[in-house]
């Protein structure tokens, strides 16, 4: 354990987390800052904006330190994009619906990293955050995670800001790492330092865990970029109000990082589709979909959304986290 790691005190030591993102509570285009996922592996740690730094270095010519005044003086950039936590890692294939859509604010890592000068071999971020402790058994050391270098141009923030409001303790204040379009666990809080790397970063949270096995199950890929997924919104499970010959709007939210180009709609799980309307892309925020449907006869139905990206793949019926789910609604 080094000084800065002594010296760290906790708002709450170990595990916590708050995952009320029941899809039908979603009915908001941003999601609330009180609505949305927490996750803490190691604990929530207590930092202020004053004692804070950044330590950039590796693979640069000069290593850099920054303070939070020196972030705020760059330009501020607001990127609104979906948060979704990949579940737990000691269960990478439950499929879950832990997602919400945040608006940050902050300043984009392009900019500040235009302040060193990278070596070529670099080819990845390695991002530090405050926090360390054990998780699952395993003394974990601090939280790290790493991106491709080549994801930074797309939107990747030094966020100070979630929803117009400075980031709470338990969202990583002061600062932390938003990586729209990948899984929440890349998005690294609390964070205190980054390193360019040749290769992959060494921690539990980017060696151990957090790694898929590919379509044919011989290669592991990192729980980087977002799968196509969807969530129904409306009709809430076991709606009182859905009438026989009534039309009845389907609406829920879609997103993935290589885009969703048609949600389908299921009322008879999953033996039938009909195409949803989907409205048009905007960056890495999620995107409205709806569907009318006209009940014609009274009784039991399971209704059930499935994204699909434009290179073919869409929702898995199960074993994996963005595995298709129905709602229950009984028609009178
Ligand atoms: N330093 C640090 N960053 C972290 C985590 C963590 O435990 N420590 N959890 C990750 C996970 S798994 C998720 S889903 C998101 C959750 O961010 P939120 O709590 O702000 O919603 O933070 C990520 N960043
Ligand atoms: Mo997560």
């Amino acid at each position: 354990m080094n000084s800065d790691e002594q010296k760290l005190e906790y708002h709450h030591r170990g595990f916590f987390a708050r995952l009320p993102s029941q899809p039908h509570h979603l009915t908001e285009r941003v999601t609330p800052t009180e609505q949305a996922i927490v996750l803490c592996h190691l604990g929530i740690p207590k930092l202020s904006r004053e004692s804070w730094r950044l330590h950039i270095r590796g693979l640069v010519r000069q290593s850099l330190v920054l303070t939070f005044d020196d972030i705020a003086e760059f330009d501020r950039h607001e990127v609104e994009s979906v948060h979704q936590c990949a579940g737990s890692p000691l269960r990478p294939d439950e499929p879950s619906q832990r997602v919400c859509n945040l608006v940050w604010g902050g300043v984009p890592l392009s900019s500040i990293l235009s302040k060193v000068t990278v070596f070529p071999e670099a080819r990845y971020l390695w991002s530090q955050g405050a926090d360390s402790g054990r998780f699952g058994d395993v003394d974990c050391g601090p939280y790290i995670k790493d991106l491709p270098l080549d994801r930074i141009g797309q939107n990747v923030l030094l966020a100070y800001e979630m929803n117009g409001r400075p980031l709470l303790p338990e969202h990583g204040a002061p600062v932390r790492l938003v990586v729209p379009g990948f899984y929440g666990t890349n998005s690294v809080k609390w964070l205190t330092s980054l390193t360019l790397g040749e290769g992959r970063a060494d921690s539990p949270f980017t060696r151990r865990w957090y790694l898929d096995s590919d379509a044919d199950g011989e290669r592991t890929i990192p729980v980087w970029r977002t799968a196509p997924q969807s969530i129904l919104v409306s009709p809430p499970p076991d709606n009182r109000d859905c009438e026989c010959g009534k039309l009845m709007r389907i609406r829920g939210w879609a997103w993935g990082d290589q885009g969703v180009d048609h949600v389908d709609v299921s009322v008879d799980g999953g033996q039938s589709w009909l195409e949803a309307q989907l409205e048009p892309e905007r960056g890495h925020a999620w995107r409205q979909f709806t569907c009318d449907w006209v009940p014609p006869l009274p009784g039991h139905y399971s209704i059930t959304s499935r994204a699909g990206s434009p290179d073919g793949t869409i929702q898995p019926a199960g074993g994996r986290r963005n595995a298709l789910y129905a709602v229950p609604v009984t028609v009178r």
